[in-house]
């Protein structure tokens, strides 16, 4: 049976697994840089997932060493996709018209992001 000394060595265990989390990264891109950039991270997430601009700006994607695309939501306004595997490489999208435009990773369907465009 458990004894109070095995069950507090198995928290501690579990606690210093959590711990080990934070060190994840490394290599590619950290702090998306300022400005209208969207960086798809080789977290597997666009950051930030929403972007707000103003109409005629253009947006910038980042992509690090792990390979993403972008693919819009079919809609009046959209820019051109970015498709193919882009890694280490940044390319521009210029927004024209306001609207709310949706995008995805499709090598990672759960990557999802929005520019705002007002
Ligand atoms: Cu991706």
């Amino acid at each position: 049976m458990l004894t109070l000394k095995t069950r507090l060595g198995l928290l501690t265990l579990v606690g210093a697994l959590l711990g080990c989390g934070s060190t994840y990264g490394g290599g590619g891109i950290v702090t998306p840089p300022a400005g209208n950039t969207i960086a798809a991270t080789d977290a597997i997430v666009f950051t930030p997932a929403t972007l707000t601009v103003n109409a005629g700006q253009t947006v910038t994607y980042t992509f690090g060493s792990v390979p993403h695309n972008v693919f819009f939501n079919a809609q009046t306004g959209t820019p051109a996709d970015i498709p193919g595997n882009n890694s280490n490489v940044s390319i521009d999208r210029q927004f024209t018209m306001p609207g709310s435009y949706s995008f995805s990773c499709h090598i990672h369907p759960s990557m999802h992001g929005t520019v705002v465009v007002q």
